[in-house]
């Protein structure tokens, strides 16, 4: 896929830049990498019509880094990239995948110490060479290792995001050949699962073989790993694994229950139909010889006694139990959201105003927004003092009252928790706060004892509504912090604040899990993006997904409610 493989070359290309300490350039690349990726147009086929000037309408993206696109489509190459490869041979987006690495410290190991790899790092780092280094110790050798070690559980894996956009360009793809009728994703994604290990499509063709060739054929596609008449096994460019598999018409509702999985799900679904008499295949589900179902997934489920299971909730957690005695849960769906709660504007480390961020929201479907600029102690993401604040809410007033759609924006702010438990904002600020949205930024390594007795200290501060990125988990990247959650969910409980459930793809924070057992203990919560970039509340059903995985219903979710009545559900307006 030409848009994943631009996306790529321009994150690294903006970590070189970081590595040289150039201003402002790395976060226009990664503004461009971010809108190639999630646009949705066909960069081909824009170019194609309209030249380089026609790419400038991706988000993003303006006239240098078009040039930068077509110089790559003509040329396979980016030569500025090649000219920083060069001077500095590393394998900078690896190493920065390592909790605790960015472009600067890549550019210290290499320069210290020629570390080139993560291999490089790791066999430096066992042997107790990286300590040698300035600015480095023994204890940051240690999280190396172990962010290494963190990083190979989950080798292999993509983000749900990334795993998304690539496969929505698959299905265009095919969808296009006149002799297919019909494609549908299966597998960890459809189930939304936070990382994907490999992708699978199902389709039906009157013609297998020409789509198994056409699927082969495809532009994204590095190596086919086999091909049959109705399957083909292939590497994408990007290094994942995928499969497609074509099915008849009456097959079709087997094949995606069965391929959509889990296979513990499965596992349990063919016991199940065993226990009455009848067999569960990919094909089927069988009488003796004859099909009693199959053509949908509806079907099989109901011949079996259960209602309807959401792909999310098939992980054999007790799905087909609730399913048996008509228990489960009716999932929030993915358009009940009515409003953001967690968005960071220019004033702080994102990267537009308040007006665009609001306008954005309201075309993607949003009536109220809440601006969360970092507040003053997180110095390396702008936060705002108190005049600085003060200006802030001057702003949204006068936006708030030209507002014609009805639109609102909330002030708030994204209050650090410090390291003793209290807030980085003083009670008579957060009081005129709409909301208060704590979070953990720093001194992640403390023991679960201390982390969790200061969560909870700042939950106990009656102007705080949210406890945000709860456990600050980075997805593939970092763990969550030691803290005991469910101590921590019985204190927002008590004290009526809301769970944050972080929709930012590398965050997915709560975990759904933790969403679970949370709901079960009768939390609130709300779903909010985190969005830096006005493009990036497309984000946000990734956090419903979430949410959906841990079972959760609209009723549980306050930013499923109008404005006015989510500002009455806050802990501040309760009396
Ligand atoms: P992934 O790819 O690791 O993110 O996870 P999945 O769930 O997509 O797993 P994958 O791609 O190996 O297989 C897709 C689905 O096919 C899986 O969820 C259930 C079904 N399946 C695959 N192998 C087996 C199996 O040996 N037994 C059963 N019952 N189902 C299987
Ligand atoms: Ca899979
Ligand atoms: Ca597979
Ligand atoms: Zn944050």
């Amino acid at each position: 896929m030409i848009s994943i493989q631009i996306a790529k070359l321009f994150r690294e290309i903006a970590d070189f830049l970081d590595m040289e300490g150039i201003a402002f350039k790395p976060a226009a690349y990664r503004r461009a990498a971010w809108g190639v990726e999630s646009s949705g147009s066909d960069i081909k086929e824009l170019y194609k019509k309209g030249g380089a000037s026609a790419l400038e309408e991706i988000p993003g993206v303006g006239k240098d880094l078009a040039l930068k696109m077509e110089e790559f489509m003509k040329t396979g190459k980016v030569k500025v990239l090649e000219d920083l490869r060069k001077k500095t041979p590393v394998d900078v987006a690896g190493l920065t995948r390592i909790e605790g690495i960015g472009a600067k410290t890549v550019k210290k190991l290499y320069e210290g110490l020629k570390i080139a790899s993560v291999e490089d790092l790791e066999k430096a780092a066992k042997a107790g060479k990286v300590r040698g280094l300035e600015g480095f110790d023994a204890k940051k050798e240690q999280n190396f290792l172990h962010g290494i070690a963190f990083l190979k559980q989950e080798h292999g894996r993509m983000l749900l995001s990334e795993a998304s956009a690539l496969v929505s360009s698959l299905k265009e793809a095919l969808e296009r050949q006149s002799e297919v009728k019909r494609v549908e994703v299966v597998g960890s994604l459809r189930r939304m699962k936070e990382t994907i290990g490999d992708i699978d499509l199902l389709a039906i063709s009157s013609d297998p073989e020409k789509t198994a060739q056409a699927f082969a054929s495809l532009e994204s596609v590095a190596h086919v790993y086999g091909k049959g008449e109705s399957k083909v096994n292939v590497r994408f460019q990007n290094g994942i694994d995928g499969d497609l598999r074509i099915f008849a018409p009456e097959e079709f509702g087997a094949a995606m229950q069965y391929f959509t999985g889990s296979k513990e799900h499965n596992v349990k679904m063919r016991t199940l139909a065993l226990k009455k008499g009848l067999k569960l295949n990919e094909y089927g589900l069988y009488k003796g010889k004859k099909r009693v179902a199959g053509e949908d997934e509806k079907g099989i489920y109901e011949k079996l006694g259960l209602g309807y299971i959401e792909p999310e909730l098939r992980e054999d957690t007790g799905e087909l139990e609730a399913a048996a005695k008509e228990n489960l849960p009716k999932l929030i769906s993915y358009d009940a959201l009515k409003g953001d709660l967690q968005t960071q504007t220019s004033a702080s480390d994102g990267e537009h105003s308040i007006a665009q961020m609001a306008e954005t929201a309201f075309e993607a479907g949003l009536s109220y927004i809440g601006i969360t600029d970092h507040s003053r102690s997180l110095k390396i993401a702008g936060g705002l003092d108190r005049d600085r604040l003060e200006k802030q809410f001057k702003e949204i007033d006068v936006l708030n009252k030209k507002s014609k759609n009805g639109f609102r924006i909330l002030k708030s702010a994204e209050i650090d928790i410090l390291e003793d438990g209290s807030l980085d904002m003083p009670d008579d600020l957060l009081a005129r706060l709409d909301y208060a949205l704590v979070t953990v930024h720093t001194h992640f390594k403390m023991p679960s004892k201390e982390m969790t007795a200061r969560i909870i200290k700042a939950l106990s501060n009656p102007l705080v509504d949210i406890l945000g990125h709860p456990t600050g988990r980075l997805v593939m990247k970092r763990p969550p912090y030691e803290v005991d959650m469910a101590e921590v969910i019985k204190a927002a409980n008590a004290c009526g604040v809301a769970l944050e459930i972080n929709a930012f793809p590398e965050r997915l924070d709560l975990k759904d899990i933790h969403i679970r057992q949370a709901r079960e203990a009768g939390a609130k919560f709300v779903i909010s993006s985190d969005a830096h970039n006005k493009s990036h509340f497309s984000v946000l059903r990734f956090g419903i997904a979430q949410a959906r995985r841990g079972w959760v219903e609209a009723s549980d979710v306050l930013n499923t409610l109008s404005c006015e009545k989510f500002l009455k559900a806050l802990r501040r307006n309760q009396s």
